[in-house]
Formats: structure tokens, C-alpha cells, sequence
């Protein structure tokens, strides 16, 4: 893979985006070695790390290669990267994006379909579109609005608002600040302890959580009950369930 380097290490892939001199922009080459790396991960991991080699995580899509595109060929542009990124946020396990300088366009759209985004303190935030004259693609309308709102997603657009850490952490785009630097280690931890739940209990809090926030109160509330009942059902919840009982568990300890 020309610009996406795949390892894994204890059931814990990393997926590092590896284009440093364009500040890992995303041409359509990353996107496809992404698929690839994403694709490895699905076939033998328990969780996933996603981050970005040099001083940035993604300066989003590749405008080089995208000021080229004819509008059908942007059509097809942006379904791909549709498909690509639902692999991620619909697949069987979570993603950990590691989050350091820019997250911009794109790259805050990539970084929106993980489940759990992690920033360092060099860590900024931009949706340059309107200042570059496109639109979002890469799946920000529907995922990064819901992340951080509707009204705040237009506000940077609209006006280039550029969101230091802090700024983030209220907006909930990231839920975890680190010092400069850390943030891949960070995650790296949180993604181990996500590996030791019971794989059907992530796939649930993964699949079934953003289709109940989407869906009416009621069918939310039925749906739950329906996941609550199979989880809780399977061997392995009985298993857990009685080695709680049985004091086998580590007990939850208040916070230091
Ligand atoms: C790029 C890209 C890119 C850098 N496409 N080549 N994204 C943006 O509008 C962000 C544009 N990038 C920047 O604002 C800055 O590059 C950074 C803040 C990320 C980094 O600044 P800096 O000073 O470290 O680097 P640089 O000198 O600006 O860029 C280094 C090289 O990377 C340079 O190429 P070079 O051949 O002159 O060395 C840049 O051209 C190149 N580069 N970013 C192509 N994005 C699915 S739709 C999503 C829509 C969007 O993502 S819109 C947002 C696009």
C-alpha cells in the first residue's frame, strides 16, 4: 500500500495514513489502500487505531487530484469514499482515531466515522469547503452534523471557524484531550479495553446505537429491547454475567 501502512499487535490494528509531505491529503490511491488496510483489519482484529504519520492527521480531500474531476466523476468520487467509510462505521469493530494538527475537511469526515476520537493538544479543526467552493463529501453532512450539530457545522463552513481542542471537547467531536503527542497512545489504550468486551456487545453499541438515535422514540425504545434480549442471551453474556456473580471479575473502581 503506497499511503496507508497496516500492523496489528495483540488483536489491535493501526492504520497509519502515510502521505506526510501533502499532510495526508486523501487522493483516490489513499482512499483504496485505506479499503484495503480497513478490509485486513475486519478479517482479524478486535479493534482499530486509525492516525497520521508526520505533524498532521489529514488535510482532508487531495485538491490536486480533485480540481480535475468532471461533476459525475465527483458523484462517484464522493459514493466511494460513502462506501469506504461505512466499512468503518458500520463494520463488526470499533475504531480509535488518534488525532493530532490538522483535521480538516475530509479528514474530519474520516475522522467522524470512528467511534472514539482521541486529540492532542496540536490538534485543529476546519471545514474549508465553502472557502474552497465545494461541498462536503465524504459523509460530513450526515456524520459530523450529528456529532457536533447542525448549527456549528454551519458556522465553520460558513465562515472558515477553525476549533482549537478545547473547543472540540465541548462540541464532542473528540472526548479525550492528551498533551502533544500522545493521543495515538491514548487510543491505543482505550482500543484494548474496547477488545476485551464481548465482540456481540460492541457490534451492537457500533450498529445499533446511531440507528436509534435515527429512528422514532418509540421504534428506539422496541429496538433497544430487541438488541438488550440477544445480547444478554448468548453464551458468552452468561459467561460474563456469571463470572461477575461469582466475584471471577474486576470489580469497577472510582475514578483517581
Ligand atoms: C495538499 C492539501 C490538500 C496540503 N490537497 N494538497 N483541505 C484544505 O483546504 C486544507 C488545505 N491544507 C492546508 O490548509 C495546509 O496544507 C495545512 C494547514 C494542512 C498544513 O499547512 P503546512 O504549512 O504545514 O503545509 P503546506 O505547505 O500548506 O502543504 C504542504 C504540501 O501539501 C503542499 O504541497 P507542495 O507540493 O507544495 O509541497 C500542499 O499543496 C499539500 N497539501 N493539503 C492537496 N488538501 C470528500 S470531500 C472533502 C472536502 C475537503 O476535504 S475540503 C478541505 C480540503
Amino acid at each position: 500500500m503506497a499511503f496507508v501502512e497496516y500492523s496489528i499487535e495483540d488483536g489491535i490494528a493501526r492504520l497509519t495514513l502515510t502521505r506526510p509531505d501533502k499532510r495526508n491529503a486523501m487522493n483516490d490511491q489513499m482512499l483504496a489502500d485505506l479499503e484495503v488496510a480497513v478490509d485486513q483489519a475486519a478479517s482479524e482484529a478486535l479493534a482499530v487505531v486509525i492516525c497520521g504519520e508526520g505533524d498532521h492527521f489529514c488535510a482532508g480531500l487531495d485538491l490536486a487530484e480533485h480540481s480535475l474531476k468532471t461533476a459525475i466523476e465527483g458523484i462517484d468520487g464522493s459514493r466511494n469514499w460513502h462506501r469506504v467509510f461505512q466499512k468503518i462505521r458500520g463494520g463488526r469493530i470499533p475504531y480509535f482515531a488518534a488525532l493530532h494538527g490538522a483535521v480538516i475537511g475530509g479528514g474530519l469526515e474520516l475522522a467522524s466515522v470512528a467511534h472514539v476520537r482521541v486529540a492532542d493538544r496540536t490538534a485543529f479543526f476546519a471545514l474549508p469547503e465553502g472557502q474552497r467552493g465545494i461541498f462536503v463529501g465524504g459523509g460530513g453532512s450526515v456524520h459530523t452534523s450529528r456529532i457536533m450539530g447542525v448549527p456549528l457545522m454551519t458556522d465553520m463552513m460558513l465562515t472558515g471557524r477553525v476549533l482549537d481542542v478545547d473547543e472540540a471537547r465541548q462540541a464532542n467531536i473528540v472526548t479525550y484531550v492528551t498533551p502533544a503527542g500522545e493521543a495515538l497512545a491514548k487510543a491505543t489504550e482505550l482500543a484494548k479495553k474496547a477488545a476485551t468486551n464481548a465482540p456481540l456487545s460492541n457490534y451492537a453499541v457500533i450498529n445499533a446505537l446511531p440507528r436509534i438515535r435515527d429512528s422514532g422514540y418509540d421504534e428506539g425504545l422496541f429496538f433497544e429491547s430487541m438488541i438488550a434480549a440477544f445480547t444478554q442471551t448468548t453464551p458468552e453474556a452468561h459467561e460474563r454475567l456469571r463470572a461477575f456473580l461469582e466475584k471471577r471479575a474486576a470489580r469497577i473502581a472510582p475514578k483517581e
